[in-house]
C-alpha cells in the first residue's frame, strides 16, 4: 500500500511551483493512488479509498489556489485617472478607415431599395410590442395551438419581444386607409429585428430579421403576389428564378402559402436540367378577412395581400454564409468578408 501523505505532500510542492497547476491533476502517481484501490483485500479498501480521497480533495484546491493566485499577480491596476496612460506608448488602435457597415445594414438598404422602386413604401418594425398586434389582431383566436409557433420573450408588463413583423400588418392598415379612397392601394414594408425562443443551430437564431409585405386595394389577387415576390427575388438574386408555392398555415391569411425557389445553379444549386433542390424564402398569402376587419377596412370592397421572410436566410444564400450565427458574432474575420 502506498503513504497517501508522502504522495499528497510532493504533488503540494509540485502545486505551489507551477505555472500551470492544474497539469499536476494528470500526475501518473495520482493515477497509480487510484488504481492500487482495487487490488487492496476488500477489508482495507474503505480506509484507503477514504484517504485517497482526502488526499484528492486536498489537491484540487490547492490548484484552485494556486490559479487564483496566479490570476491576480497577472492582473495590471487599472489607472483611474485617464482612459488610458497617457505617459505611456500610443494605443494601438484600428485605423477608422477601416471600418465598415455590416453586411445586414447593407442587404437591408438593397432590399429596401428593390421595394421602393417597386412602388413600396419602406418603414422600420417595432422591436416591443403587445399581445393585440402579436396574436389577436392577426386572427390567432385565444389559446390556440398556433400561437406555440412563436414562441418568444415578455416582459414582467406582458410587453412582447415581437416573433415576426406581421406585428406591423393591423398598424400598417390603419395608417393608410385613407390611401384606399379613390381607387388607391396600400402598399408597405416593414423591416426588422424579431427574436423567437428557438433551438439555436446553423439556420435558427434567437434574434433575426425579417421583411413584411403588405399590399391592398380593391382587386388585389394572388398572381399579383406572386409577381410581385418573383420580380423582387429576381432583381435581389440577380438572375431569372423558378418558384413553386406549396400550402402552408398562418391564421391571418386564407390561403396560406409558402414561397419556394428553386436554388440556382450560380448559387450552388445543381447545374444540369432536371429538379434541383427548392428552398423555402417566406410565408404568404391574401390577407384574411378579420384582419383587414380588425383594421376597419371592409373586406367585401378590398382584398390584400401580405408576405414574411427572413433576411438572414436571403443573405447566407446570396453570399454562400454557412451558419447564421456569424452575424451576430461580431467576428471581424466575418465582417471583413463584407467590407
Ligand atoms: C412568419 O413569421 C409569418 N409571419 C410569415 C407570414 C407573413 C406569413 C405574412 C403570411 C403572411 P415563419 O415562422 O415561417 O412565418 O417565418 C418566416 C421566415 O422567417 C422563415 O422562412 C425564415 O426565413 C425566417 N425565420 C423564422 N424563424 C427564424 C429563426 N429562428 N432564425 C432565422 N430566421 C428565421
Amino acid at each position: 500500500m502506498q503513504d497517501t501523505e508522502k504522495v499528497k505532500q510532493m504533488l503540494l510542492s509540485r502545486i505551489a511551483e507551477s505555472e500551470t497547476p492544474r497539469e499536476v491533476l494528470k500526475a501518473p502517481e495520482l493515477k497509480q493512488l487510484y488504481g492500487s484501490i482495487k487490488d487492496l483485500p476488500p477489508e482495507q479498501r474503505g480506509d484507503f479509498g477514504k484517504k485517497v480521497n482526502e488526499l484528492k480533495v486536498a489537491v484540487e484546491k490547492a490548484v484552485d489556489d494556486k490559479e487564483a493566485e496566479l490570476e491576480n499577480s497577472s492582473v495590471e491596476p487599472i489607472d483611474t485617472t485617464a482612459p488610458w496612460d497617457v505617459n505611456g506608448k500610443p494605443l494601438e488602435l484600428l485605423p477608422a478607415d477601416n471600418g465598415s457597415r455590416h453586411p445586414l445594414t447593407k442587404e437591408i438598404e438593397t432590399i429596401a431599395d428593390i421595394f421602393t422602386r417597386m412602388g413600396f413604401g419602406v418603414i422600420e418594425s417595432r422591436q416591443i410590442d403587445d399581445d393585440y398586434h402579436m396574436f389577436e389582431s392577426l386572427n390567432f383566436p385565444d389559446n390556440h395551438p398556433a400561437r406555440d409557433g412563436y414562441d418568444t420573450f415578455r416582459t414582467e408588463e406582458n410587453f412582447i419581444a415581437p416573433a415576426h413583423t406581421s406585428t406591423m400588418q393591423n398598424r400598417i392598415l390603419k395608417a393608410n386607409k385613407s390611401n384606399l379612397d379613390e381607387n388607391g392601394y396600400i402598399g408597405v414594408v416593414a423591416i426588422g429585428r424579431c427574436f423567437r425562443n428557438e433551438d439555436l443551430d446553423a439556420t435558427h437564431e434567437h434574434t433575426f430579421h425579417q421583411f413584411e409585405g403588405v399590399f391592398v386595394s380593391k382587386k388585389a389577387t394572388l398572381a399579383e403576389m406572386l409577381g410581385t415576390l418573383r420580380s423582387f427575388f429576381e432583381v435581389y438574386y440577380s438572375q431569372k428564378l423558378k418558384i413553386k408555392t406549396q400550402p402552408s398555415y398562418f391564421p391571418f391569411v386564407e390561403p396560406g402559402l409558402e414561397f419556394t425557389i428553386e436554388k440556382p445553379a450560380a448559387l450552388g444549386g445543381k447545374s444540369s436540367s432536371g429538379e434541383g433542390e427548392w428552398l423555402e424564402m417566406l410565408g404568404c398569402g391574401m390577407i384574411h378577412p378579420n384582419v383587414l376587419k380588425d383594421a376597419g377596412i371592409d373586406p367585401t370592397q378590398y382584398r390584400g395581400f401580405a408576405w414574411g421572410g427572413g433576411i438572414e436566410r436571403l443573405i447566407m444564400l446570396k453570399y454562400g454564409i454557412e451558419d447564421i450565427r456569424h452575424f451576430e458574432s461580431g467576428k471581424l474575420a466575418f465582417l471583413r468578408e463584407f467590407a
